[in-house]
Order: C-alpha cells, then structure tokens, then sequence
C-alpha cells in the first residue's frame, strides 16, 4: 500500500496545518461506530468466501489473510478528497454475505451512497448470487439506481486455473446492469485500489478521489473534517 502511505503522509501534513483537533473522524483507517452526515457510505456485497472482507482489508489496511474468518458486519473509514478542496470520510461496510439477513442487507442498501458487488471468478454459484441483491437494490433506491455508483468484482483472477466465469461474462452482465467492471486479486493486490478509484469516479454529485489534489493547500481555504 504505498499508494496509501503516500496519501496518509501527505494527509498528516495537511492536517497539521489547519491544526485539526486530535480526535476527529480524520483518524485514518479507524473503525468507528457512528456515522456523520458527510461521511461517503459504500457497501460490499456478495456470497460467503468470495473476498470482500479480503478485498475491504486489502484496501484499507494493505494486509492479506490466507484464513477465511466469517464475518457479521463491519465498518472501515478512509479520508478522500471532496469537490477538489474539501476531505470526507468514505465509509466502507464490509457485510454478512448471507441471504440470512434480508433485513440487514436492505438497510445497508437504503443507508449506501455506493455499492461493491463481488464474485469469484472461480465459483460460478457466487456470480448468480449477486442478482437478487441487485434487484433489492432497483427496488430500494428505486429511479435513484441510475445514479448509484455500482462496481461488479470478479475476485481471486490470481487462481486462473480454477476459474468459472470468464472475463467476458462478467463484463457482460456489468453493461446489462449499468454498472463498472473490474477483475482483482485481494491476494496479489491486483486492482484494489483501482476497483475504489473507479467505484468514486462513477459519482457525478460530489468530485470524489481517493488523494489530494492540493494536499498543501496553496489554492484556497480547506475546509477540515467533521469533529466525532
Ligand atoms: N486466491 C485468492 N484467495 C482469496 C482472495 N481473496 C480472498 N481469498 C481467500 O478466500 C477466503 C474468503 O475470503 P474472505 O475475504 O473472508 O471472504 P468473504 O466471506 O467474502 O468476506 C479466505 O480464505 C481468503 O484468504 C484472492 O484474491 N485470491
Ligand atoms: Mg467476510
């Protein structure tokens, strides 16, 4: 993750200088319970093994686990750009996976800004999965859909000889579903942070980047993050 060394380096001196006070939501990579109305919310998605606990700690904490650890729900948050001079918190939500929690899955779809879909490309099962979770999404955000950044993940490209579901295939259903499309290995680190980069440049309503443009500050005000 030298890409987010680099940012968090850049960002420590950036809020040095507008002297931000010491807990704030700016705390890079913390897991943090509540929400804030500034907050850039992101939800991951897809059947139990495919990799989005992998992926979400590949991105935001730059390890990798060989062991799969079951997940309930967790929340990460990264500090990003906003509109150029503004930062904000995108909050990622690493969920169940499990169709056990209909509930759960609605409420993290009508709470989200953005959406993560993954699949294995080795596993042809986990790839079906994901269309009812997308027609749960048509029906919750409703003609809000069309606007939603969603990006469909084909995870673990490094296992090439067990694959299921080629590369076309996925690309397919993404342009059937209106959506982005990328490959990745949380494993390798293939295209991880590409898959956020992209995931953000989908939003038309805020400028959203994963680094500063401006990080030193010289052309305007920066306004600085919001206090927990
Ligand atoms: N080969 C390979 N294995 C992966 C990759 N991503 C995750 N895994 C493994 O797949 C299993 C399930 O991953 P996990 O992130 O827990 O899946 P989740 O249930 O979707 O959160 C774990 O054993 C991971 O080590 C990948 O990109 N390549
Ligand atoms: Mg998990």
């Amino acid at each position: 993750m030298y890409f987010f060394n680099d940012f968090n380096s850049k960002f420590d001196d950036f809020s040095e200088k507008v002297m931000l006070p010491a807990r704030t939501s700016c705390d890079l990579g913390s897991r943090v319970a509540e929400a804030s109305t500034s907050d850039y919310r992101v939800a991951v998605f897809g059947a139990g093994g495919v990799g989005k606990s992998s992926i979400t700690q590949r991105f935001v904490k730059g390890t990798f686990n060989e062991n799969y650890i079951p997940t309930i729900e967790d929340t990460y948050r990264q500090v990003i750009s906003c509109n150029q001079k503004n930062v904000c918190t995108l909050q990622i939500t690493d969920t169940t996976g499990s169709h056990q929690f209909p509930a759960m899955q609605r409420l993290s779809i009508s709470k989200g800004n953005a959406f993560i879909l993954i699949y294995s490309v080795t596993n042809k099962q986990s790839f079906a999965e994901l269309a009812p979770i997308v027609e749960m999404m048509k029906e919750v955000k409703g003609n809000a859909i069309a606007e939603t950044p969603i990006m469909l993940v084909g995870n673990k490209k490094d296992e090439e000889s067990k694959r299921e579901v080629s590369t076309a295939g996925g690309q397919k259903i993404a342009t059937a579903w209106g959506c982005g499309f990328i490959e990745t290995s949380a494993k390798n680190n293939e295209n991880i942070t590409e898959l956020f980069q992209q995931l953000l440049a989908l939003e038309k309503k805020r400028q959203l980047a994963l680094t500063m443009d401006d990080p030193d500050g010289k052309n305007g005000k920066k306004k600085g993050c919001h206090i927990m």
